[in-house]
C-alpha cells in the first residue's frame, strides 16, 4: 500500500480533508493515518457475476502531519510515496494560486537543504573515494534544478541516479496532486494547474459522516452530484503510476495494485510471495472481455482466457488466475 502525505500551508484544510478520508475509510494504525478504498466500479460488477462472498478494493494510506512542514513533518513526508497539496480557496482573503506557489517554494527549499548538505559530504568523500563521483554529479544536477525553482520530478535522471536521489527522500521528486479547497458548491478557481481537483473539505467531512441518503441531500443543497473524495483518492492512485489487476471467484473479488510495467510474477507477488516464487503461468482475461463472456467459466469455455508466462506485462484491468507450485 502506498502512502500519500497531505501537505499545505496552515489552515488550508488538511486536517478537515483528513477527517473526511478517515470517516469514509478507517484508521491506518496511527492516529494521523487513514486507509481508504480506491474507488473501482468494476469490483461490484465482477462480484455479482461470480457471486463472490467478499469484495476487497485496493487501498491508499493518507498521512496528515500535525504542524505541517516543520522539520519533523518534513522528515515524515520524506517517507511517503506521493503528495496531496491542499490550498485554501475559501474565505475572503483566499489566494489559491499564491498559496500554491508558496507551498512549492517551501518544498523546493526543504529539498535544497538536504541536497546541499548531502552534496557537501559527497564532495569531501569523493576526494579519497572515486565511487562517490556519481553521487556528486547527481546531487549537483539536482542542486541546479532546485536553484532554478524546478521540482526534481521532471528531471533527467536514470534509474541509478534516482536510486541515489531517493536516498535523500526529496519531496519534489514525489508525484503530487493539487486539491483546491473551495467554498461549498464553488468551482475550481481560474489559473490553477490542469487536473487540480476542487472540493470543499468541510462539506466532504460532513458528507462522509452521514448515511447515503442524507449525504445526497447535503450535496444536492449545493448543486453537487457526487462526493469529491473519490476524485481525490483516484487522482492520487493515478499519480502513483499504479495499475490495478483483479482476481475474482466465489470467495472474493479483489483489486490489487502493481507498478505499471510489472510482469506477471511481480503481480502474483502482490498477492502472496509464494505465488511469485512458485509462479508457473497465469490465465488472463481483460475485464471487458470477461464481462462480455458473462462468467469466468464461460470465458474459459469460449476460449477468451489467454495463458501467459513469466514475461507477460500485466495490463490495467486484467483479471488473473495465477497457477503456481511451491
Ligand atoms: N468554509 C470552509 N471552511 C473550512 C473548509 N475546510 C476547512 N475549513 C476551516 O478552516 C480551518 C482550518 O482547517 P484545518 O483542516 O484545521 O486546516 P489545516 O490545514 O489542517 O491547518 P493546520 O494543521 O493548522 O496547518 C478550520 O476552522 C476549518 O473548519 C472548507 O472547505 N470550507
Ligand atoms: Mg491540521
Amino acid at each position: 500500500m502506498k502512502d500519500v502525505g497531505i501537505v499545505g500551508l496552515p489552515y488550508s484544510g488538511k486536517s478537515t480533508l483528513f477527517t473526511a478520508l478517515t470517516r469514509s475509510g478507517g484508521a491506518g494504525g496511527r492516529s494521523n493515518q487513514a486507509v481508504v478504498d480506491v474507488p473501482d466500479h468494476r469490483l461490484q460488477v465482477l462480484a455479482a457475476q461470480e457471486s463472490s462472498k467478499k469484495v476487497v478494493a485496493a487501498k491508499v494510506r493518507f498521512v496528515d502531519v500535525p504542524g505541517g512542514l516543520t522539520a519533523q513533518g518534513i522528515a515524515e513526508f520524506r517517507q511517503t510515496d506521493a503528495l496531496c497539496m491542499v490550498v485554501r480557496a475559501f474565505g475572503p482573503d483566499a489566494d489559491p494560486r499564491g498559496e500554491l506557489s508558496s507551498l512549492e517554494a517551501e518544498l523546493v527549499l526543504a529539498d535544497m537543504a538536504s541536497i546541499e548538505s548531502g552534496l557537501d559530504k559527497a564532495v569531501k568523500k569523493a576526494k579519497s573515494k572515486p565511487e562517490f563521483k556519481r553521487e556528486v554529479s547527481v546531487l549537483e544536477r539536482a542542486h541546479t534544478m532546485l536553484d532554478a525553482e524546478k521540482p526534481l520530478l521532471g528531471g533527467d535522471f536514470d534509474s541509478d541516479d534516482l536510486k541515489i536521489l531517493r536516498g535523500y527522500g526529496p519531496l519534489t521528486l514525489k508525484p503530487w496532486i493539487v486539491v483546491v479547497n473551495v467554498e461549498e458548491g464553488s468551482d475550481l478557481p481560474s489559473g490553477m494547474p490542469d487536473h487540480s481537483i476542487a472540493i470543499s473539505a468541510a462539506l466532504e467531512a460532513e458528507v462522509a459522516g452521514v448515511d447515503a441518503g442524507e449525504a445526497a441531500e447535503l450535496l444536492a443543497g449545493f448543486g453537487i452530484e457526487e462526493p469529491g473524495l473519490d476524485r481525490v483518492i483516484a487522482a492520487c492512485y493515478r499519480a502513483l503510476d499504479l495499475i490495478t489487476f483483479l482476481t475474482t471467484g466465489e470467495d472474493e473479488t479483489r483489486a490489487w495494485e502493481v507498478r505499471r510495467g510489472a510482469k506477471a510474477p511481480e503481480a502474483a507477488g502482490a498477492i502472496h510471495s509464494d505465488l511469485e516464487r512458485g509462479f508457473i503461468r497465469s490465465e488472463v482475461v481483460g475485464y471487458e472481455d470477461l464481462v462480455a463472456a458473462g462468467k469466468w467459466d464461460n470465458a474459459k469455455a469460449a476460449g477468451v482466457l489467454r495463458v501467459e508466462g513469466k514475461d507477460y506485462v500485466v495490463q490495467e484491468g486484467d483479471v488473473l488466475n495465477i497457477r503456481f507450485a511451491v
